[in-house]
């Protein structure tokens, strides 16, 4: 028996370090690492279960080409020789943007990478442009800070207000978790700001639940409060351009009237301002998944803007973080030209059906576009329409379902590789705890049998070499290398404890570049009373389950807004699809919005996508994800209205 230490790779922000315990060649166990200070010896839920996942009978063993219409099994030689075949033919015939190489979060490993290179030195091929997770909030923090990193996350043990706004950390960063609750114990004070009451609600002291999309307008009457009150910083001109535009901006509307928009009372605004001002120092934690709004740029920069003029920016305890950048620890491969041209990740269905040229292959990798991009159906068809389709995944996903070649690839537990968090510091060693299945290849084996195939040198080396190739050199000033981050998950030595500590920032002018425009929340549409915000569950990672869900999926929603009992099915609709689902009241929901899993499968009938326009944020070209009008409708009405 060996106990083995290896980092999860999940698109999750706490990167754990997890260790393995194998027996016969088998993973029998999988737990939190005790000694590393974030996944302090525990996992969550999803990754806890993830020996159903490693040795589920479903998982891909061999590769799966296409014939007469069914996928059937097939040796690695012919599946690699028949994409290279196909690869170079369409090249010859259309240029190589006509191949479309998409790669998403399965795997946050950086030596994924390695594939993006293949295609830039066989093409360069069609590439995706914008951001379904984070477009708005990134764009937003560039633009106000000319960067967008965050405090150390132990540096809210020195916090006396943390205002967690939109942010659910016991679903989706749970290894916060405990920061949070010592934080308390040290006498900090909670506040959540979050439509939907949720799991994390709980760990707060006091919770509001604004309009969804009305954090603009609840942030400007805080900083109208902030002026008021005298608890602007005196020397917020000295570091903030725009000042003067910002005071108008707040003062344009009474406070009662930006929080009549809002639909919270005054004292929540007095509240919020009271934590920022005389409450200092107060963080602001900022969720990525409340920027997925067509205002949600603008929210988050309303944010930056009360962190900034609250005095906030630059101290211990304060700071308002959103994403962890991996601050200089890593160098990015050498590129090529980058994309001739590049195709919307937010409206990928649209956009790959109207392309012209036309795209004729697709490749994806590590990423369920189907179920997770929005407009599943539309998704669905403009694969399916291609001439060819690869799809490198562990499992027979929705997209996987359309490809014309299906190659089976490593799952965590056998990938070699290393990741930087995006919810900390720390950067871990991603190592095989069991050897990968004879029929299964990584993702860097597929790059270098696809690299021999068409006739492409410089793959060939170790995954090894690669990561030591992408740690910056500028570690070892620190004595940092791989071998460290092998022997030791370490914390990133270039990134500080406290971001803009000098109170300059890397922006045109070295100031905070304050927004000078609010923006409202998405209009209603008649007949369509209800928000559907269709968030992270505990119980799986995107469209990863860690055991599959059974039966419809589950719409969270307050007695007084739904038409059938507790427990009825009925038909969730919005203008562009609708799915059966089984309600659950919760009368701590608003009355304006119903919740359902992220991650549901196309073909089980449980995708939210399939219920959601693909529309693009205000800023940064993210997807408005949580902007979707919808109606729950008993189901004997809607097979009456047939
Ligand atoms: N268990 C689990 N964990 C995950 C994931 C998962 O699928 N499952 N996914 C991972 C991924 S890909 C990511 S990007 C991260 C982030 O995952 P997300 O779930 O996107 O992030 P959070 O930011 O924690 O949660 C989003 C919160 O924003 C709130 N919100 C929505 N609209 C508004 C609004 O208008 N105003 C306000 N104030 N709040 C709003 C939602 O109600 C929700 O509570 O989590 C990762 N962790
Ligand atoms: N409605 C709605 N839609 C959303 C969201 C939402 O909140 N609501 N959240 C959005 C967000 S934040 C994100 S980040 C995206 C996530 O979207 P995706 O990244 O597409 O989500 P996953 O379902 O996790 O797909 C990852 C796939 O990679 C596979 N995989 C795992 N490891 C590896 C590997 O090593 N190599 C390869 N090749 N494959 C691997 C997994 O089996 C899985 O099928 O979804 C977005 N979509
Ligand atoms: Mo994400």
């Amino acid at each position: 028996m060996q106990n083995l230490k290896t980092t999860c790779n999940r698109d999750c922000p706490d990167a754990c370090s997890m260790i393995a315990t194998v027996e016969d060649g088998r993973v029998t166990r999988l737990r939190g690492d005790p000694d590393h200070p974030i996944t302090q010896g525990f996992l969550c839920h999803r990754t806890g279960q993830y020996l159903h996942t490693q040795y589920s009978p479903d998982r891909l063993l061999t590769p799966l080409i296409r014939k007469d219409g069914v996928l059937t099994p097939a040796t690695w030689d012919d599946a690699i020789a028949r994409i290279a075949t196909t690869m170079t033919r369409l090249r010859d015939e259309s240029g190589p943007e006509a191949i479309f190489h998409y790669r998403s979060g399965g795997s946050l490993g950086f030596v994924k990478a390695v594939t993006d290179l293949l295609f830039e030195r066989f093409g360069p091929v069609t590439g995706k442009s914008g951001d379904i997770c984070s477009g708005a909030g990134d764009a937003a923090q560039m633009a106000d800070f000319g960067e967008e990193d965050s405090h150390d996350v132990f540096d809210l043990l020195n916090s006396r207000h943390i205002l967690l706004w939109g942010k659910n950390p016991i679903v989706s960063n749970p290894h916060l978790v405990p920061i949070l609750r010592d934080a308390k114990a040290r006498g900090a004070t909670i506040v959540s700001v979050d439509p939907v009451w949720h799991a994390s609600s709980k760990l707060a002291d006091r919770s509001y639940q604004p309009r969804p999309g009305g954090d603009c307008a609840l942030a400007m009457a805080t900083a109208r409060l902030l002026w008021e009150r005298g608890h602007v910083d005196p020397a917020a001109a000295d570091y903030c351009d725009n000042l003067e535009e910002f005071y108008a901006l707040c003062h344009s509307r009474s406070v009662a009237e930006w929080c009549a928009d809002a639909d919270l009372p005054v004292e929540a605004a007095a509240d919020l301002a009271a934590c920022l001002g005389p409450g200092k120092p107060c963080a602001i934690l900022v969720g990525w998944g409340m920027g997925r709004r067509t205002n949600g740029g603008t929210i988050v920069r309303a944010l930056d803007a009360l962190a900034a003029i609250s005095g906030n920016l630059g101290i211990a305890g304060g700071g308002v973080s959103f994403y962890f950048k991996r601050r200089r620890a890593f160098q990015p491969l050498p590129t090529l030209a980058g994309s001739p041209r590049t195709i919307s990740e937010i409206t990928f269905g649209a956009d790959l059906l109207a392309a012209d040229p036309a795209v004729r292959m697709l490749w994806v990798t590590a990423g369920n576009p189907v179920a997770m991009l929005p407009d599943s159906e539309t998704v669905a068809k403009a694969i399916a329409a291609l001439e060819f389709v690869v799809v490198v995944d562990c499992f027979l996903t929705d997209t996987a379902a359309l490809a014309t070649v299906v190659l089976p690839t490593t799952t965590i537990l056998e990938e070699d590789d290393i990741v930087g968090s995006y919810g900390n510091h720390w950067i871990g060693s991603v190592r095989p705890v069991v050897p990968r299945p004879e029929g299964v290849r990584s993702d860097l084996e597929i790059t270098q049998l696809l690299a021999k195939a068409l006739g492409i040198p410089g793959f060939e080396e170790s995954a090894r070499t690669w990561k030591k190739r992408m740690l910056a050199p500028e570690l070892s000033k620190h004595g940092i290398d791989l071998d460290a981050i092998e022997a030791a998950p370490v914390r990133n030595p270039l990134a500080p404890a406290i971001l803009f500590a000098d109170r300059t920032f890397p922006t045109a002018t070295g100031k905070v570049n304050l927004m000078t425009q609010a923006a409202a929340p998405a209009p209603d549409v008649p007949g369509f009373p209800l928000w559907l915000l269709s968030l992270s569950t505990e119980k799986s990672q995107s469209a990863q389950w860690a055991r599959p869900p059974e039966g419809p999926t589950v719409a969270t929603v307050h007695p007084d807004s739904c038409p059938v009992p507790d427990g009825a099915a009925a038909r969730l609709q919005s203008q562009l699809g609708s799915l059966v689902v089984r309600v659950k009241h919760d009368p701590r929901q608003r009355r304006d919005v119903v919740l359902v899993p992220k991650g549901g499968h196309l073909r089980a009938g449980r995708a939210a996508n399939a219920l959601i326009h693909a529309r693009v944020t205000d800023i940064g070209e993210g997807a408005a994800l949580y902007d979707e009008r919808v109606r729950l409708v008993p189901i004997e009405d809607t097979a009456a209205q047939r």
